[in-house]
């Protein structure tokens, strides 16, 4: 890719219900912009609180080439810090995730407490200031169990509205009292816009999801009025009637089911439960529960799928038994991570509760799958053909909501270039 592109330019120029121009895919100028106005700015998905459970647990993430260290300290809250010694910069934490007491780094005994502040520096003198060597700080806001950290100095404000909208919707799943049943990390050969615009829509499942297609109803896929002629105009009758009557049930039961649509904010979101396919229980080849021993108070196994989706980086679906959460990390231009968990009630043992294989299937099957046509996505937008193509108005509306979102962050970002940047 040629380094001549005016990014404010292509900004300027982009088209709605387009798909985006081929540099916003592959050039190395344009990742470096989105790791700091998109990835530097705004509220990131990273982990779920079972990851560290308890007091001194500790995980580390990289977002954008800034590891992260998570901590849980002894008031139960979690803290962020960035991942390097205030000494000569050493990467302090080097596991994925560990526990300890305080973060000691190896190289020469730093030695900070669980706010970050430097407790211990040996050999510095008596005139060595150690409250100016504290580790730098990151913003950490966990919604119901879900964490966001942002990296920013001035974190968006907004994240409070989402949280407000969404701990209703998540917080009868019970998340912190769930355990991490198993993590995967799958590597996608594509920009990380392109994972987001895969998981947009649901126009590619029917061709491409044979297990998916299983517990979601092909009906939630969004048709042209046409189309619902064709395709059993009963059936498709049948379906809304079906989703309000399952709505009223869960809302009586003290589960918000409607569709809640916050694309646009800065701390984009939208949220919807519906019901599974066959009267489904969950996301599992059978449509039952994977896991006998359900979640929170819940009795009823037949609670639908509740689905929540977030701006830049997340998507996650919540069933009566099993969540499953999805963050996406990019790499560089063409390379981006999924790291997928999926959390089961904290006393549901392996073997007599669940089974591990028949809990991951449908979604290992199915990011494998993702991953495949996120790989085709980008060798296309690589090619002298490529040229942005018209999203559906009827199944990718969804993904126009981000592309507008993404071009509208970058727009504040030449608007405002170091307004909101990590302070020095
Ligand atoms: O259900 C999801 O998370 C999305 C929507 C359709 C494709 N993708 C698997
Ligand atoms: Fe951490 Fe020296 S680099 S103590
Ligand atoms: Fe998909």
């Amino acid at each position: 890719m040629r380094d001549t592109v005016d990014i404010q330019e292509l900004v300027e120029r982009r088209e709605s219900y387009r798909s985006l121009e081929a540099p916003f895919y592959n050039s190395p100028d344009i990742f470096a912009l989105d790791i700091e106005a998109i990835f530097g700015r705004n509220w990131i998905f990273v982990a779920v609180e079972p990851e560290l459970p308890e007091p001194g647990d500790c995980v580390t993430v990289e977002v954008g080439g800034a590891s992260i260290l998570l901590l849980r300290g002894d008031d139960e809250e979690i803290r962020g810090f960035h991942n390097v010694c205030r000494h000569r910069g050493a990467k302090l934490v080097d596991e994925k995730s560990t526990t300890i007491g305080n973060i000691v780094c190896r190289y020469h005994g730093w030695t900070y407490n669980e706010d970050g502040e430097l407790i211990l520096a040996e050999h510095m003198g008596k005139d060595f200031d150690k409250s100016c060597h504290g580790l730098r700080p990151v913003h950490v806001r966990s919604v119901a169990g879900l964490v966001f950290i942002c990296l920013a100095k001035e974190a968006p404000g907004d994240i409070e509205d989402l949280a407000k909208t969404m701990e209703p919707y998540l917080l009868p799943h019970d998340i912190r009292n769930c355990k991490v049943a198993f993590q995967s990390d799958l590597i996608e050969e594509g920009n990380w816009k392109l994972t987001l615009e895969n998981n947009r829509e649901c126009y590619h499942c029917e061709g491409n999801h044979p297990q998916l297609t299983v517990p979601l109803s092909e009906f939630g896929f969004g048709f042209s009025p046409d189309e619902v002629d064709e395709r059993r105009s009963a059936d498709v009758a049948k379906y809304a009637e079906d989703v309000k009557a399952n709505h009223a049930r869960w809302e009586s039961c003290g589960l918000p089911s409607a569709e809640e649509e916050h694309l646009s904010n800065v701390t984009g979101f939208r949220t919807m439960r519906l019901p599974l396919m066959w009267e489904g229980e969950s996301h599992t080849l059978d449509t039952k529960v994977a896991s006998k021993k359900l979640l929170g108070d819940f009795t009823d196994a037949k609670l639908g799928g509740l689905s929540f989706w977030t701006h830049p980086n997340s998507w996650h679906h919540f069933m009566s038994d099993h969540v499953v959460t999805f963050s996406v990390l990019p790499l560089s231009a063409d390379r981006t991570l999924v790291r997928t968990t999926w959390l089961v009630h904290k006393d549901a043992i392996e073997g007599q509760d669940y089974n591990l294989d028949n809990l991951t299937q449908v979604w290992t099957y199915t990011n494998q799958q993702d991953a495949d046509l996120v790989r085709l996505a980008q060798l296309g937008t690589r090619q002298p053909a490529y040229r942005p193509g018209p999203y559906s108005q009827f199944t990718e509306p969804h993904v126009e909501a981000f592309c507008a979102w993404y071009i509208a962050r970058l727009g504040d970002h030449f608007a405002k270039p170091n307004a909101q940047m990590a302070a020095e």
